[in-house]
């Protein structure tokens, strides 16, 4: 038995849940046919804008705000809004979103609104020093904020190296190598995988306080990084933390493997360790989810395409409650 789409009357997807002033808000993709051709760069997910939705009890109804930003009104953008996030600090309210620059690299952009339910304003450019996609913020108890990001294949992150020759202060080094673009990643016996990004967000949460680093996954029984042909446990994409008994929770995608799965530590900077699975494969290729608590009770939000029929860049949010056991470990609570 699976829940039922939260949303019918658009196609939504990535969803980033968030409590502000005792309200649920859901900040999505949102989905749209397109004639591009199906390929495994993602073209197809070819977004424009976003809407932001609003329920205030878990029973919802849920509360469509309409559109809050749009491609048009990004000076930086060319294409592909991809998977956003939200945060609130200092009374305003932050729509972080990747897309396409008019290069065609993802970037990370910020737009700022006096309510959670937007319309958000973008700044001009994208937060300097970002790359790839799927921001997820965060602002821990202490007021400070953080920006994780990243992903493979149409999300570039793969693309992303050091070259002692070149790259400009603003990447801390980093070039951009358009030809392993696609779906490329490393591969091969003891090489590691790629790790998501971290950065550090400044007071107005506009910029990063430092360049963004790369988190550390383990491997519980080795202690080891996670390595790159570990595809059911290596991070793919859609990051995600949250923090509960004063541990951090880092979770994300498998990607190619469609798990929904997370890993544990002590800092917002990790290490991380793995911890399991989160939720198995759903209807469609991508998996990308929110874990947020409201009104007492903890809920994964996801999405999937059974409202589309499996159709992989048509997608639905859905929500489902879950629990924790003794140790700190995440379960999905039965479906009532
Ligand atoms: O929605 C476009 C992309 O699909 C997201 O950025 C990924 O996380 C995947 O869900």
């Amino acid at each position: 038995m699976s829940p039922k789409p939260l949303i019918t009357h658009l196609y939504t997807a990535d969803p980033s849940a968030h409590v502000f002033n005792n309200k649920l808000y859901i900040y999505p993709s949102h989905d749209r046919e397109t004639d591009i051709q199906f390929n495994d760069n993602g073209d197809q997910y070819d977004m424009n804008d976003y809407h932001v939705f609003s329920m205030a009890s878990p029973t919802g109804p849920v509360i469509d705000h309409g559109i809050v930003l749009s491609a048009n009104d990004v000076k930086w953008v060319s294409k592909q809004m991809w998977a956003p996030d939200a945060a609130t600090k200092n009374g305003k309210y932050y729509l972080y979103f990747p897309a396409r620059d008019k290069e065609g690299i993802f970037r990370i952009g910020v737009a700022v609104s006096a309510k959670p339910e937007g319309p958000f304003v973008p700044e001009d450019n994208f937060i300097a020093g970002s790359y790839s996609i799927d921001p997820a913020s965060f602002v821990d108890e202490d007021g400070e904020g953080y920006l994780y990001f990243g992903g493979l294949w149409g999300g570039q992150l793969q693309c992303w190296s050091k070259d002692d020759a070149g790259g400009d202060d603003e990447m801390n080094g980093l070039v951009f190598d358009a030809s392993k673009s696609g779906p490329q990643e490393p591969s091969g016996e003891g090489v590691v995988a790629l790790g998501p990004r971290v950065a550090q967000l400044s007071d107005d949460m506009l910029s990063f306080v430092a360049p963004p680093r790369e988190l550390q996954i383990l491997a519980p029984e080795t202690g080891e990084l996670i390595r790159a042909d570990d595809h059911d446990r290596r991070f793919f994409e859609a990051a995600w933390m949250h923090k509960y008994n004063g541990t951090y929770y880092f979770s994300y995608s498998t990607g190619d493997s469609h798990y929904l799965v997370y890993a544990t530590g002590s800092s917002p900077f990790g290490p991380f360790t793995y911890q399991g699975r989160i939720l198995e494969p759903v209807l469609g290729w991508t998996t990308h989810h929110s874990i947020v608590e409201f009104q007492g009770k903890w809920y994964l939000f996801y999405h999937d395409c059974e409202l589309s029929n499996g159709v992989d860049h048509l997608r639905s949010v859905k929500m489902r409650e879950i629990v924790y056991d003794d140790e700190g470990k995440i379960q999905l609570a039965e479906i009532v």
